[in-house]
């Protein structure tokens, strides 16, 4: 396995499927649970949909071909697993697969590492409809539809992840209820999808493995750890309900191949009954990873439960009127609110540091894992200039500091191999449609999907040279 033969570390940028392709119902593709979220449910308070996006499925050249300019070696996407089985199982698409062949053989001719994400929220739609992720034939479904994936690109493609942050999917899924199918504070299906999702990750690593693979492969977590706010009283009891809940029904089952000890325990809190099958642990035993993709963004940062009900807080819409992002659990423990941070209009913090916290902390908790950093960046409303040249100043300043925290990790000996930053190009956001922008170049969705680089894009070209150089 070469992957770091000519680079100790990965420099690039990350998009997925639904996010960029368009061409929703293009060459045999299936319908998702997005396409049917954003065209019919009324809890679609976004009103636009995914349907052309940045139409990557017939600019993909164009955008590689940027990234290589911008002096990138990586490219992490998804692939739709709707477009390679409409229906989520049985009949294969071929020119599904013909589709990700060529973008896969294009960069590859141009010297840049794919990194693929076997699933990233779009459940194909005749999946969702058999109950989604609650549904204990999923993961055997997901296991077969990455097998497929395995056999016909894995003489190409080195890096690999099964499943995109099974925990913040089934939080907006089950909790918030601004992914489809939109349950609100359902703890059951919260926790139920998570492990299921994460059995059908370990299902997906066996069978890679059965195929030996050349390659590492990986599942992408949300952000990684807790910080408790100075005034915790109960500070055992927060930290370890708090960490179970956002944490560590993924990275016990990831990176340890066992289910959290403390699992049991807290379920009983949220009066919750998994249903569990026999062998599972055998599976999960079976399917650790390789290595760690972590998106961070944000710090979670958490208290004891005050007073008030149980409350999930979430802008979608980035209002400026936005005091806080976060949950309340009644008894339990609620996100706390430090004033003395930034926050953006979504109501987050501003807090680049928690890269170094983060990863320091996985590395030291769970045996010093190889860890990508799989997105980090910075959603922002852009104005761009008369000629759509976008000063992106902002980004450019918290990026910055995100990276100066991940090398010092780094050089501290956190097993950190790569750096993905989100976006490739500006993209259609779960939460913000396009209005939330993330991307290192501009599209513009008004003339033509014209690209245009912003000036973090040459200043993070700038940083990859530097650092190659030092
Ligand atoms: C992560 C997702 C990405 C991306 C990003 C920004 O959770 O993996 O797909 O969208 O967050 O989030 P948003 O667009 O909701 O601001």
């Amino acid at each position: 396995n070469d992957i770091f033969k000519k680079t100790d570390f990965l420099w690039g940028s990350a998009t997925a499927a639904y996010q960029c392709e368009g061409a929703w119902n293009e060459d045999g593709k299936g319908l998702s649970e997005w396409d049917w979220f954003n065209h019919t449910s009324k809890k679609n308070i976004n009103n636009t949909d995914g349907d052309i996006a940045a139409d990557f499925y017939h600019h993909y050249k164009q955008d590689i071909d940027q990234l290589v300019i911008g002096h990138q070696n990586t490219y992490r996407m998804s692939i739709s697993w709707s477009r390679i089985m409409p229906d989520g199982i049985g009949k294969i698409n071929t020119k599904g697969l013909h589709f990700y062949d060529k973008v896969i053989d294009y960069y590859i001719s141009k010297g840049v590492e794919p990194n693929i994400s076997l699933f990233h929220y779009d459940l194909p739609l005749t999946l969702s409809e058999q109950g989604g992720w609650l549904n204990l034939k999923l993961s055997d479904y997901f296991a077969n539809y990455a097998r497929i994936c395995f056999k016909h690109f894995g003489d190409r493609v080195k890096l690999w992840a099964t499943i995109n942050e099974p925990h913040y999917y089934s939080y907006c899924t089950n909790i918030v209820g601004n992914y489809p199918p939109s349950r609100h504070l359902d703890f059951q299906s919260y926790f139920q999808y998570q492990y299921n999702l994460m059995l059908a990750s370990a299902k997906a690593v066996s069978e890679f493995r059965k195929l030996h693979i050349d390659g590492k492969i990986g599942v992408v977590h949300d952000n990684g750890n807790i910080e408790l706010a100075n005034n915790t009283k109960e500070k055992s009891k927060v930290r370890e309900i708090a960490d179970l809940f956002y944490n560590r029904m993924i990275l016990c089952p990831a990176l340890l191949g066992e289910l959290p000890k403390e699992m049991e325990s807290v379920m009983k809190l949220f009066n919750v009954d998994l249903y569990r099958e026999k062998n599972d642990q055998e599976i999960i035993k079976s399917g650790k990873v390789d290595f760690l993709g972590l998106n961070l963004y944000n710090r979670q940062l958490v208290t004891d439960w005050h007073k008030g009900e149980t409350n999930v807080f979430h802008n979608n819409k980035g209002e400026k009127s936005a005091t806080r992002e976060g949950i309340r659990i009644k008894h339990l423990f609620e996100t706390a609110y430090d004033k003395n941070i930034k926050r953006n209009p979504w109501g987050r913090e501003e807090n680049p540091r928690v890269m170094y916290t983060a990863l320091k902390e996985i590395d030291k908790r769970y045996q010093h894992p190889m860890i990508m950093i799989t997105e980090n960046g910075v959603g922002e409303y852009e104005t761009p200039d008369k000629n759509g040249f976008v000063e992106d100043d902002e980004r450019i300043r918290i990026t910055n500091k995100f990276l100066k925290y991940m090398l010092k990790a780094k050089s501290e000996g956190v097993n950190v191999r790569g750096y993905y930053h989100w976006s490739t190009m500006d993209l259609y956001s779960w939460i913000n449609g396009y209005e939330k922008r993330y991307g290192l170049v501009r599209v513009d969705f008004d003339n033509n999907l014209k690209r245009i680089p912003k000036k973090s894009f040459s200043w993070y070209r700038n940083f990859i040279e530097t650092y190659e150089k030092e």
